[in-house]
């Protein structure tokens, strides 16, 4: 079903990668994905660097299968995470919210395999005349920080844009949106809210609660005044939030005002005054159980729709 380019490249069984989302993608989540045959991603997020170095360290107890790295461009740590993935021998790299371009000799000559986030056409021919390996493409469906297009949008136009491969990320939770990112050209996958709402995820029980009551519109932005979108639950805080946005408040103050809040709602359980960072897709999220499951379900869910796709008679679309 999938094109054996991502899995060569990286050695894993599905190219289905773990999103690497701050303060939930911990060692013993991408641990579980990685053992199940994906590519499980640590997130450094804003943490410093001897807290991940102890992270990668952990998970290398926990699996000996290919694993990932995701550095947070915008986190003050990041040229120490930059360090530590050099000097632990991590395999992959991923990167968020902003350009590595300035890292990637680094990585280069420590044998690291680079998979920037992009979320332009602009931004993925850059990258891949630096030599980077593959490329996520996240569309604006995503949770946390966004760009603007749709994944529907974006992964066609950069498909036709660079040749390596690409990992369409963003509105992904179940076979049907792996089969469709990859009909619009895409050589894996990169789900994130849907691995929060796993087993392994160490996340409190009241932000996997939030995430499987959630509605089709409860998923909104906030902060797209300060350069800084983020999709979120709505709750008190993006209530609050919003309003202080809207009474012209400065970048500064509103920057403030969210500082702290994804960790409240991810360790301290509060999803009223928390940040509850999630995807379009919540909506469709009903359970919650162990990664090797929901990447098994992911792959029967995908050969179901190949099926169904190739009986349409003739492959021709009736009335
Ligand atoms: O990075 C993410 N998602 C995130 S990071 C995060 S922590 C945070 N919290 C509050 C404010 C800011 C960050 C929560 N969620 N996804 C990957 C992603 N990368 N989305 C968009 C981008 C991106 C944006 C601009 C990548 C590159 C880029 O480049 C701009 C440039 O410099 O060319």
């Amino acid at each position: 079903m999938f094109d054996s380019r991502v899995k060569e490249l990286l050695g894993i069984k599905y190219p289905i990668f773990q999103g690497g989302m701050a303060w939930v993608a911990t060692s013993e989540l991408a641990a579980a994905v990685s053992e199940a045959g994906g590519l499980g991603i640590i997130a450094a997020g804003n943490a410093p660097g001897d807290y991940i170095r102890e992270e990668i360290r952990k998970l290398k107890e926990m699996t000996d299968k290919p694993f990932g790295v995701n550095i947070m461009l915008l986190s003050p740590f990041a040229e120490d995470i930059v360090d530590i993935v050099c000097d632990e021998g991590v395999p992959v790299v991923t990167t968020g919210a902003g350009n590595p371009g300035k890292f990637l000799e680094r990585f280069r000559k420590h044998n690291i395999k680079v998979i920037p986030v992009v979320p332009t056409v602009s931004l993925a021919k850059r990258l891949e005349k630096q030599g980077v390996d593959a490329l996520i493409v996240e569309g604006t469906e995503a949770g946390g920080h966004i760009g603007e297009l749709t994944t529907m949008a974006l992964v066609p136009q950069v498909r036709d844009a660079v040749s390596i491969p690409v990992i369409a990320a963003g509105g992904i939770a179940d076979g049907r949106g792996i089969i469709a990112a990859l009909a619009l050209g895409a050589d894996g996958v990169q789900l994130g809210t849907r691995f929060v709402c796993s087993t392994e995820a160490k996340v409190h029980q009241n932000y996997k609660d939030k995430l499987i009551n959630a509605k089709d519109r409860d998923a909104l932005v906030t902060g797209r005044s300060t350069g800084h979108p983020v999709r979120v639950i709505k709750n008190q805080f993006t209530r609050e939030f919003i309003e202080l946005e809207k009474s012209g408040a400065s970048i500064e103050d509103l920057e403030k005002m969210g500082s702290g809040r994804l960790r409240l709602a991810v360790v301290e359980g509060d999803v009223d005054k928390g940040s509850v960072m999630s995807g379009q897709i919540a909506g469709m999220i009903s359970d919650i159980k162990p990664c090797n499951e929901i990447i098994q379900q992911l792959i029967q869910e995908a050969q179901q729709v190949l099926g169904r796709l190739n009986d349409l008679e003739g492959g021709e679309i009736h009335e």
